[in-house]
């Protein structure tokens, strides 16, 4: 496959945006490649401006979980973009989707949109210091939450490939109320709770982590952290802008039936326009201006067309049958995957439609068991795929997803092709 194009397309990015990209993952770097630069997608292919075809398991990092370009959604903004792109002023569009993320998501009572899953967890954390009244938040390693300050310690994603603890620019101070725990690591939350308990706002983490690739929560985890935030009144918050409508339409919490205070959501609740939703208890929600003293903001918040995006997105996935389908054919996949993975020092973490393969033998359960894969055998993989046509999310730190487009025969092709692959 020549990508002579695309070579020669960031070439000249590289001129005019940082590092070529506006999102380091997109890189490519960690796996020895220059990007793809894409010309257009649709269901489950992407097709670059040389002119390959890609079948996509990263989907936008988890966007499109009906597939790229779905009629039903590109007419709802097509619509929408007549009337109108942004208002400043509300529109009933918001309270529709609302009302459909309220029936998917009963836990979040009042809510409020945001332009990303960054801002709808800085502002979820601000909104718990400010109800707490408490300063500290407790994260775990791995998990990534965004990009704000204060959450940029032992973060996962592309923050997991700076190989330091966080990010350059963040002064200590601001990262100095972060409490950070292993995933899956009861005794740890246990130790720092034993010493802050009183003092901590909140505890915010990925349910099933994809950040550090796919790592589920030990049986016992969530239900420990639903039960140790409360004896502390501290506030649990759930960041499913990955799980959220991908483990089911009420994501990981009605996936494991635990009730956070706050959720947020990203990625497919906008239908892959910029929106993302922050919400949970009333009584919380209500300390946020203008009624409260909890101040958060945005210009584009709610903008009629990415609300549009949303309702006709979360119309089509809330239809009967469909995560039946989308997890049926998906649970057959698994079975040989898993198999097949085993016989090439594999390890398969995967919960519903995602799922990550990781380069090292025995059990993934947090980040370090995550940085002692194989990096190199990672990257080799990754160009295997793409040299087959198949696009991985191109890092051993990120999650694979499976929309409703792929087909039986994408996902048996992508068993052969794991098969075949020696490195
Ligand atoms: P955004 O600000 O990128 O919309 O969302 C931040 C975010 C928050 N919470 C979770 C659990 C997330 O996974 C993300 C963003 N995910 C990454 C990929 N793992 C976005 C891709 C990128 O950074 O380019």
């Amino acid at each position: 496959m020549e990508r002579e194009r695309s070579k020669k397309a960031f070439e000249e990015a590289v001129q005019y945006i940082a590092g070529g990209v506006n999102s380091p993952v997109r890189a490519l770097k960690a796996v020895g490649e220059t990007p793809l630069f894409i010309d257009h997608a649709v269901d489950n292919k992407i097709y670059d401006i040389d002119g390959n075809a890609y079948t996509d398991y990263c989907l936008s990092w988890g966007v499109f979980l009906l597939g790229h370009a779905h009629p039903s959604v590109n007419q709802a903004v097509h619509e929408a973009v007549e009337r109108g792109s942004s208002y400043g002023i509300p529109s009933l569009p918001e309270t529709e989707l609302a009302k459909l993320v309220r029936k998917c998501f009963p836990s979040m009572q009042r809510m409020r949109f945001v332009n990303s899953g960054t801002e709808a967890t800085m502002s979820a954390i601000r909104l718990a210091r400010g109800y707490t009244n408490r300063k500290y938040i407790v994260k775990f390693e791995g998990n990534y939450h965004g990009h704000a300050d204060h959450l940029l310690v032992s973060a996962g994603s592309g923050v997991a490939r700076l190989g330091n603890a966080s990010s350059a620019g963040v002064p200590r101070e601001f990262v100095s109320q972060t409490l950070v725990a292993p995933y899956n690591d009861t005794e740890a939350v246990k130790k720092i709770f034993e010493e802050y308990g009183q003092e901590i706002a909140a505890v915010i983490l990925e349910p099933v982590a994809a950040n550090m690739g796919v790592v589920l929560p030990d049986n016992k985890f969530l239900p420990f952290l639903r039960e140790i935030t409360s004896a502390y009144q501290s506030l649990l918050i759930f960041d499913e802008v990955i799980t959220g409508f991908r483990l089911s339409s009420g994501g990981a919490q009605k996936w494991f039936g635990i009730e956070p205070d706050l959720t947020t959501l990203g990625k497919i609740v906008g239908g892959g326009f910029p929106a993302a939703v922050f919400g949970g208890r009333a009584e919380i929600m209500e300390m946020l201006a203008p009624n409260g003293p909890v101040y958060q903001a945005g210009t584009l918040s709610g903008n009629p067309v990415a609300m549009s995006a949303g309702i006709a997105t979360l119309t089509q996935l809330m239809r009967e049958g469909f995560y039946e389908e989308l997890n049926g054919r998906v649970d057959a996949f698994d079975k040989e995957l898993r198999e097949v993975a085993k016989e090439k020092n594999m390890v398969l973490n995967r919960v519903g439609p995602m799922f990550t393969l990781f380069f090292t033998q025995g059990e993934v359960r947090n980040f370090s068991d995550v940085n002692r894969t194989d990096q190199q055998r990672f990257a080799a993989f990754f160009r295997y795929m793409l040299r087959h046509g198949v696009y991985v999310s191109p890092s051993q730190f990120e999650s694979n997803f499976i929309s409703i487009k792929h087909t039986k025969e994408d996902l048996e092709r992508f068993v052969e092709l794991v098969r075949g692959f020696n490195d």
